[in-house]
């Protein structure tokens, strides 16, 4: 039977125009500025260390304040400068691994000609520091900092174009192979995408024995397969904000046979950003370069001639929060497992965790609480002076996906302060 015209024309559309894995939407140019402009209102703000992942992700964007971007930058440089010129070491559980990794992706996007002096040194702390988590891991089978780290400090050394020591690149792959990458007790996508990235630059950059190369490559399908099975109704890779980094990798990795997962991953990004769901700037900084469907391993290609200037792109000021909490009343109630700790707390509506954990230590003598300042906002690190990681839930076991300062609770809701795997040593010595 003769085939119908359209079909014809379908088929030979199908072959000679390229189906794009991870296309965005063209509807959603307002959607990308706006998050474009929310992130470099973030680094109007000076009472925050410049953080070099929010840097990366604004010079990946494809629209930018060239001002802004090399005012923000010159901030990050005095850090930079300052542990180049620090002494090697480690200080006492606190590697710096993934730190290191961020400037030296925000030095190379930057097409600052910096002292070469200045950047080989980043690279003698980098390598350093990449041979102290091997030597952790060869020691007690875990790193200093975390795989996520170590994985970022694989992919920072080769988009600049340097070897990783082939021994570090094989402690990677056999955790891989060993289902070590988690988070909290599940699967870590975040983890499995940025170690793919990393392992795809390093096959590229072919330098290694051929026995690691095929090493590598098997890891890179495993982690493929571990990815998209984790795609779930909504289309999130794992959660929504480990689908950024998620899609990142497919990005890297090309071909077309996992359109499908892809859109389905991208809709549910751009529903996530509709509702307003991305507003840490970590986690916008790891989004951007997927809404110009780039990876972390562009930063490798930033082409610095042709990086313009759009005098349209001016962020207002960066006072105005997104949420304010309301007048009204809500009551949420606070547990600390192990500690008999049940007390309800009445706080105004949208109230931050982190409102309420102030709110309880006002209140009540029985509970106090300290943090620590990271790139992703406060990290609750002591409850009642029991110090280790605490996983906070909402009642009763549904892990939060947002920190103390991003999460608002709703009226009625108990939110579970849970001692982690290292604590429970601590309570059932
Ligand atoms: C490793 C990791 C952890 C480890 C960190 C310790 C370790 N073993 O190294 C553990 C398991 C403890 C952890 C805990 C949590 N994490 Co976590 N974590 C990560 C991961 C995979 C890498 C972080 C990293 O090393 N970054 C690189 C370095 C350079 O940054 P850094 O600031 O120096 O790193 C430190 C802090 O970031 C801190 N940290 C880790 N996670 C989180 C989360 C928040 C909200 C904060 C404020 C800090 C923080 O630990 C890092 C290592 O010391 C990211 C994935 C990602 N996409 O970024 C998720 C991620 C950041 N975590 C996330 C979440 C939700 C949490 C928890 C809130 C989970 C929970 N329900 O309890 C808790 C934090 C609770 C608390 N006490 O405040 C989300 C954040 C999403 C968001 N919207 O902000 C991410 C993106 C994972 C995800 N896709 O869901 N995490």
């Amino acid at each position: 039977m003769a085939l119908s015209w359209q079909v014809v024309v379908f088929m030979v559309q199908a072959v000679i125009i390229p189906v794009k894995l991870c296309e965005i939407p063209s509807e959603s140019v307002h959607l990308i500025k706006s998050l474009n402009l929310k992130l470099l209102r973030t680094t109007l703000d000076i009472s925050y260390e410049a953080n070099p992942s929010v840097y990366v992700g604004l010079r990946l964007s494809e629209d930018h304040n060239l001002e802004k971007e090399e005012e923000y930058f010159q901030r990050l440089k005095a850090s930079i400068e300052a542990i180049s010129t620090s002494r090697l070491g480690i200080k006492e559980g606190e590697p710096k691994t993934g730190l290191l990794a961020l400037q030296l992706m925000a030095q190379k996007v930057s097409c600052d000609k910096t002292e070469s002096t200045i950047r080989n040194r980043l690279f003698t702390h980098m390598k350093y520091h990449l041979h102290k988590e091997k030597e952790s891991i060869a020691l007690n089978d875990k790193p200093l900092s975390n795989y996520f780290q170590i994985s970022l400090g694989i992919l920072a050394m080769c988009v600049n174009n340097k070897v990783v020591d082939r021994h570090v690149v094989h402690k990677l792959v056999l955790a891989e192979e060993k289902n070590q990458f988690v988070h909290g007790g599940s699967l870590s996508v975040d983890t499995e995408a940025m170690a793919g990235m990393a392992l795809l630059c390093v096959k590229r950059l072919n330098n290694y024995p051929r026995e690691l190369v095929l090493h590598i490559k098997k890891s890179v399908r495993s982690i493929k397969e571990k990815i998209v099975a984790s795609q779930n109704s909504n289309g999130e890779l794992g959660n929504l904000y480990s689908t950024p980094l998620a899609v990142q990798f497919l990005l890297a990795l090309g071909g077309r046979k996992d359109h499908d997962t892809c859109s389905k991953a991208i809709n549910a990004l751009m529903d996530g950003m509709k509702e307003g769901k991305f507003s840490n700037p970590m986690m916008m900084s790891q989004l951007m370069p997927v809404l110009f469907e780039k990876s972390y391993l562009d930063v490798a290609m930033v082409d610095c001639e042709e990086i313009t200037n759009n005098p349209l792109l001016i962020p207002g000021s960066p006072t105005i929060h997104d949420v304010v909490v309301g007048e009204e009343l809500i009551r949420v109630r606070l547990v600390v497992e192990w500690q008999n700790f049940n007390e309800t707390f009445e706080v105004p509506a949208r109230s931050s965790l982190l409102d309420i954990l102030k709110t309880a230590q006002k209140q009540n003598s029985r509970f106090s609480f300290e943090t620590k300042n990271t790139m992703y906002g406060p990290f609750l690190t002591t409850v009642n002076k029991v110090a280790g990681y605490w996983e906070l839930l909402k009642y009763p076991d549904i892990s939060l996906l947002q920190g103390i300062a991003d999460y608002r609770p709703e009226n009625g809701e108990t939110i579970v302060l849970r001692p982690g795997s290292f604590l429970e040593d601590f309570y059932n010595p």
